[in-house]
């Protein structure tokens, strides 16, 4: 009989003994917020749940049902185990304090509840980010500062895909590990043990509809993804193209199969689209994790210290090697620009 390991086991035994406290403990609840909106998106058609919820949020989008839904789970399955001092969602204008009567932990929280929620109507992968990060100051904790950290200081990174199976994919700096969850236990089971991003990569995943807003040197470094333009240095083997347009189901794909997500700034959006704190920062993390790594283009992601909640920022991640690519034909526009 094979042998099952459940994300509770695997967690416990796989923390070194200081952490199997509160960071295992904030990591099964991840885990039950995430069953819980996972049955809840795969009955999304059936329940007259699909459709705006009428709100519009911080960023100017108006709401679906299932963003504040996710939202929420997450905040009240959070609010009161005593293991966070502070949260801070895509969805909320402001850090979520830890109510009152409830007491403040030692760890902060960032979230993406429900990316890519314009693709639920379509039935189409959506996904969970989350990043923990340790408090700063232990007197003061429960302020902005605790989640304005750069991500290399994270604790632990995840996410959960909410696609053909859902899956929760997470690390605590031990490498990355995903669990399947099983619908009839209701149990995430061990699946994908230490995730190390393959070589040759098979593909490049970016919304080429955008071509004519990018930069030269971003145009050159995808024609180059294609094979069709060489620098001097070599040509690329040719890569497949694929983008979902859904951003854990896109990097989800690239961890397994090798390749390279990006989200370039535009003529007018230079920092693209993806937020550092709760969507780039802990994909970064996990990618590092992985033998990969994340760039701004120019620097990178993980050493970023956010400034604002919500601040975008370019995004190339997936193989070292792609990346650094990138790097290489973005610095040089860098350096003209300097
Ligand atoms: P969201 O956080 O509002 O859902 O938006 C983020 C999503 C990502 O999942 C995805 O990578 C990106 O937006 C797609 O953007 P575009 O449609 O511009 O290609
Ligand atoms: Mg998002």
């Amino acid at each position: 009989m094979s042998k099952f390991v459940t994300i509770e086991r695997f967690i416990f035994d796989n923390q070194p003994e200081y952490a199997k406290g509160d960071l295992t403990n904030l990591l099964y609840d991840i885990a039950l917020a995430a069953k819980i909106i996972s049955y809840k998106t795969n009955r999304a058609g059936l329940q007259d749940i699909l459709g705006n919820a009428g709100f519009i949020n911080v960023q100017g989008e108006t709401q679906q049902k299932l963003d504040v839904f996710a939202d929420q789970t997450i905040f009240r399955i959070c609010d009161h185990p005593g293991r966070l001092c502070v949260m801070a969602s895509e969805e909320q204008d402001d850090v979520i304090h830890i109510p009152d009567q409830y007491a403040k932990g030692r760890y902060a929280l960032v979230y993406d509840p429900l990316d890519g929620s314009s693709n639920i109507d379509v039935n189409v992968s959506t996904g969970t980010i989350f990043g923990i990060y340790r408090y700063k100051e232990w007197e003061l904790r429960g302020r902005r500062e605790d989640v304005l950290q750069p991500p290399r200081d994270l604790v632990a990174a995840g996410y959960i895909l909410y696609g053909s199976s859902t899956m929760m994919v997470y690390s605590t700096g031990q490498g990355v590990h995903g669990f399947t969850l099983d619908p009839e236990l209701g149990e995430f089971l061990l699946s994908h043990e230490s995730v190390r991003l393959p070589e040759p990569p098979a593909y490049y995943s970016i919304n080429g509809g955008y071509f004519d807003r990018w930069q030269p040197e971003v145009q050159n470094y995808v024609r180059w993804l294609q094979g069709r333009y060489n620098d001097g240095a070599g040509a690329a083997p040719p890569l497949s193209a694929r983008y979902i347009g859904s951003l854990v189901a896109d990097f989800h794909r690239n961890l397994l199969r090798g390749g390279i997500f990006m989200y370039p700034g535009e003529r007018d959006k230079p920092h693209g689209k993806i937020r550092l704190l709760y969507e780039a920062g802990p994909l970064a993390f996990l990618v590092n994790q992985a033998g990969g790594y994340a760039s701004t283009g120019t620097e990178s992601i993980l050493d970023l210290t956010p400034t604002d909640l919500h601040q975008r920022t370019p995004v190339f991640i997936g193989n070292r090697s792609l990346v650094e690519k990138a790097e290489s034909l973005l610095q040089r526009r860098k350096i003209q620009l300097d």
